[in-house]
């Protein structure tokens, strides 16, 4: 078995995965019609035509006019629905899945439609494909703090259906700082802390997302390389890092896959993971992302194996499950 097939087949763990980046084409159009929504593109070729972005930013546009389709407790469970089917083809028996409330709250959409529509596609997904899964509540960082807050009080009825809390959306000019309160409160109700930082944002970002929130995990953190000191400190730790490539590719992070720094972070001794974040937008799903990560960087055996297990050792998911797959 070639390294790819190996990363093919063995059980591994998603960690960084947008579930509204999951919303393929085909069910935006479905549901826009089901909802009488109005999209400024005329059918699925035209939308996917307009996935050529050039950083981030170009790419948030289009992924919340996606979302704008999503109305009722039913397109949330179809949407996560059917991302959990196609994560089964590729092995992953754990996920952990990002949510965005404020980009469906600000349209009308209530917090509960969300939370329930989602909470029952993770049900179903353990009883219908043994797949064990968690919810991550997203704080949009182009939003201010105070609308931080309210999500989070607006959430908190819904508390045990959500185990942690991340940040997402435009980094740049958007520092963890600006957060750091929300998330002390989070961390104070026993949630799991986790952030963007360092996908298009310095160092300094990653840095603060370790000190100003305590993140337990950084999601993307591929800048990290730009500072050893910050590198040195991460592999200390084992603060693990969800690395998404072909969304690193698709943003214009990297120019090349084979210029990927995967590598790099796992030869620096740091706990990397492979997801693919937004994989309806970014042409592929976790399989995508392994296969034709270790064929562009001729990753070896042992460090598929390496990556499958840093899924486990950086998951939320129960300690004795997570003891059984390292
Ligand atoms: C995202 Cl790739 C990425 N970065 C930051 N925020 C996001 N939300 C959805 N995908
Ligand atoms: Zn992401």
């Amino acid at each position: 078995m070639s390294p790819a097939e190996l990363a093919a087949h063995l059980p591994k763990a998603e960690l960084h995965i947008h579930i509204e980046g999951s919303l393929e084409p085909e069910l935006i159009f479905a549901l826009a019609q089901r909802n009488g929504v109005k999209l400024p593109y005329h059918g699925v070729e035209a939308l996917r035509e307009a996935y050529a972005f050039t950083n981030l930013q170009s790419f948030l546009d289009i992924y919340y006019a996606g979302a704008s389709v999503l109305l009722h407790e039913v397109d949330f469970f179809d949407m996560a629905w059917a991302y959990f089917q196609r994560a089964y083809a590729d092995r992953v028996i754990h996920a952990e899945l990002f949510f965005d409330p404020q980009t469906h709250t600000a349209r009308g959409v209530d917090i509960g439609v969300v939370i329930g529509g989602l909470q029952r596609a993770c049900e179903w997904a353990q009883a219908e494909l043994g797949i064990s899964s968690r919810l991550i509540l997203c704080f949009l960082r182009h939003l201010s703090e105070e609308e931080a807050f309210a999500t989070l009080e607006a959430a908190l009825p819904y508390r045990q259906h959500f185990v942690g809390v991340g940040l997402d959306s435009s980094e740049l000019g958007h520092p963890p700082s600006k957060f750091s309160r929300v998330f002390a409160r989070c961390r104070e109700l026993g949630l799991h802390v986790v952030a963007h930082a360092g996908e298009e944002g310095p160092p300094a970002y990653i840095w603060g997302a370790l000190d100003d929130l305590k993140a337990e995990r950084i999601d993307h953190g591929v800048r990290c390389l730009d500072d050893p000191a910050l590198v040195a400190e991460l592999a200390r730790r084992r603060t693990p890092l969800t690395v998404c490539p072909l969304s690193n590719l698709k943003l214009c992070v990297v120019k090349d896959l084979r210029e990927h720094p995967m590598k790099r972070l796992l030869d620096a001794g740091l706990c990397a993971t492979v997801n693919s974040d937004d994989p309806a937008y970014f042409g592929g799903y976790l399989n995508a992302n392994f296969v034709q990560t270790v064929e562009a960087l001729g990753l070896s055996r042992e460090e598929v194996i390496a990556l499958a297990r840093n899924s486990f050792e950086a998951s939320f998911i129960d300690e004795e499950t997570r003891q059984r797959y390292l």
